[in-house]
């Protein structure tokens, strides 16, 4: 059996699925691919994932794409060490986080790293380069995305970006104030989901919403997650981010 995982920084959607890899001790080929040299969209990476897009499981040559779909898939592949309850409701509750964190909270804390940082790369490139570059895009909400970046995004769409994080995060404190973890008793893919989207960068992205005052619990329970082996070892995966563009933020993707 072989398995392998095509990654960039451990952050975000990366961190999202080396976690369970490394919670789980699985052994696996850490594929780096270089976002800052826009090598998701090449030729060789669009044939493993047409979306152009990190990070991307590959086992025995069958390919998985998109995070929560990942992170189920290896719940199912391999269930020792189990990161998904095993009852019913346990099930339904994690769940229930997880699509909470994809719609509603993934795209708005990303809003604002592409803001602080993917502008200050997009604007670095001339006109004509990034244009071919973007041009190579498979997606169209990514190239958009990209072309925003450079152009700036509106005011109102980053006040509302703040206003989900604010959301999101007095849900999470209330949530911890009943359990130890956002599914209840156990620690789940959730908890893995909302920290690499939010929890692990929060008090340094936000650092007005992400206080002791404001969310004491959030930032327990972002420790707890830090101190787990697994966490740790993923947080540990290479990082390639120019230094002086990682002080802006810590959401790259
Ligand atoms: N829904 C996808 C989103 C994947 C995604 O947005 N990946 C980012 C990295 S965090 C990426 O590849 N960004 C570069 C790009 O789109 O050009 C998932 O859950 O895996």
């Amino acid at each position: 059996m072989s398995l392998k995982l095509y990654h960039a920084e451990p952050v975000a959607n990366s961190l999202k699925s080396l976690i369970p890899l490394k919670e789980k001790g699985l052994e696996f080929e850490s594929v780096y691919v270089d976002l800052h040299k826009f090598e998701q969209h090449e030729p060789w990476f669009v044939k493993i994932n047409p979306e152009g897009q990190v990070p991307v499981l590959d086992q025995d040559g069958v390919i998985i794409t998109h995070t929560t779909v990942i992170n189920e898939y290896l719940e199912d592949a391999f269930p020792d060490k189990p990161l998904r309850p095993a009852d019913s409701v346990g099930k339904a509750r994690m769940r229930y986080w997880n699509k909470f964190i994809d719609e509603h909270v993934m795209n708005y804390v990303s809003m604002w790293g592409w803001h602080r940082m993917i502008g200050v790369i997009a604007r670095s490139i001339d006109a004509g380069e990034f244009e071919r570059l973007v041009a190579r895009i498979p997606l169209y909400e990514q190239r958009e995305k990209w072309r925003t970046a450079r152009s700036g995004f509106g005011e109102a769409d980053l006040a509302n970006a703040t206003r989900k994080i604010n959301v999101a995060v007095d849900k999470v404190e209330d949530q911890l104030k009943s359990t130890p973890w956002l599914a209840g008793q156990m620690f789940t893919l959730a908890d893995i989901n909302f920290f690499s989207h939010c929890g692990m960068m929060l008090a340094r992205m936000f650092p007005d919403i992400g206080t002791p005052q404001r969310c004491p619990r959030l930032l327990d329970w972002a420790e707890r997650m830090r101190a787990r082996p697994g966490v740790a070892a993923a947080l540990q995966m290479p990082d390639r981010t120019n230094p002086a563009l990682r002080t802006f933020t810590g959401e790259v993707h």
